[in-house]
């Protein structure tokens, strides 16, 4: 996968029983394989097959049930003929698996903070790893903490998760960071980090963007999940023009679209050479 010729699209694939936003359609691992694969054809750079839903009030799954959903997904993708497949897991166990079913890199919602052994294994197997930014223990990871100034914060501890990896043995040319949409944020922390995503830059490494149907475009539209389409868009432009490498969408037929746009709108006024 080549970053920063054109801005990718992660689609997600929530093989979970009860995701926010997909209502645990995908409970069989048929159906989740035939979905995933969908995504690529409707012009998916690459799927994010994850298994433990984060949205607020989740219950934590447990890591044999986690597995169970996850393997047979990442085997079923890679027989039918999928691109890039990414983990969405804290788990090292369950990363492992998935490695060994053909995934191809860890995406961890923790940044490596839950499980100890993740930046090792991330280490050993030599793949890329997507490192978002969080706060708190799994069942914190809604609250809204205070921040004096979000920007500033996630670039000074997504600055340290990234040391940590690097000192577990991950090079950091194998790291993307992801401000964490949603996540410890409260909905003016969300649009505050969206907007001032250039912060970033400063830890010179690609970014990844996840703001598809989030609470932040909720409150702003006064809509449910169900009527978030636009407002993704609209987020999705914003990451874009702003430096995203890449944004997780569910919508990516739709999403492909914006995004085409946006980086069309800014090879356009890229500066003469
Ligand atoms: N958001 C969710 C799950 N995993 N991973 C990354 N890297 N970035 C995100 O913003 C992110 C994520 C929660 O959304 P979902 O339940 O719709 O997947």
């Amino acid at each position: 996968m080549e970053l920063g010729d054109r801005t990718l699209v992660m689609g997600i694939l929530n093989a979970t029983l009860d995701s926010f936003s997909d209502g645990g359609q995908l409970a069989t691992a048929e159906a989740a394989v035939a979905y995933g694969l969908g995504l690529y054809k409707a012009g998916a750079d690459w799927v994010d097959v994850g298994a433990e839903s984060t949205r607020p009030g989740a219950a934590r799954v447990d890591l044999e049930e986690e597995m169970r959903r996850i393997v047979p997904v990442v085997e079923g993708l890679r027989r039918g003929g999928a691109g890039p497949i990414s983990v969405d897991t804290t788990r090292a166990e369950v990363a492992r698996a998935a490695l060994d079913a053909g995934a191809d890199l860890v995406n961890d919602v923790s940044g490596f903070r839950f499980d100890p052994s993740m930046a090792a294994l991330v280490a050993e197997r030599g793949v890329p790893a997507v490192l978002m930014h969080s706060r708190g223990r799994f069942e914190e990871l809604h609250r809204d903490p205070a921040y004096r100034d979000v920007a500033r914060e996630v670039v000074a501890e997504l600055g340290e998760t990234v040391a940590r990896a690097e000192s577990a043995g991950v090079p950091r040319e194998r790291l993307i960071i992801d401000p964490g949409i949603g996540f410890a944020k409260d909905a003016a922390h969300s649009l505050e980090a969206l907007g001032r995503l250039r912060a970033l830059e400063a830890l010179d490494r690609p970014v990844l963007v996840g703001p598809s149907r989030k609470s932040f475009i909720g409150k702003v539209l006064d809509a449910p999940v169900g009527r978030r389409l636009m407002g993704t868009a609209a987020a999705v432009a914003a990451a874009v023009m702003l430096g995203a490498h890449v944004v997780r969408v569910h919508d990516v037929g739709e999403m492909v679209e914006v995004v085409r746009v946006c980086d069309a709108i800014l090879e356009a006024g890229a500066p003469v050479r």
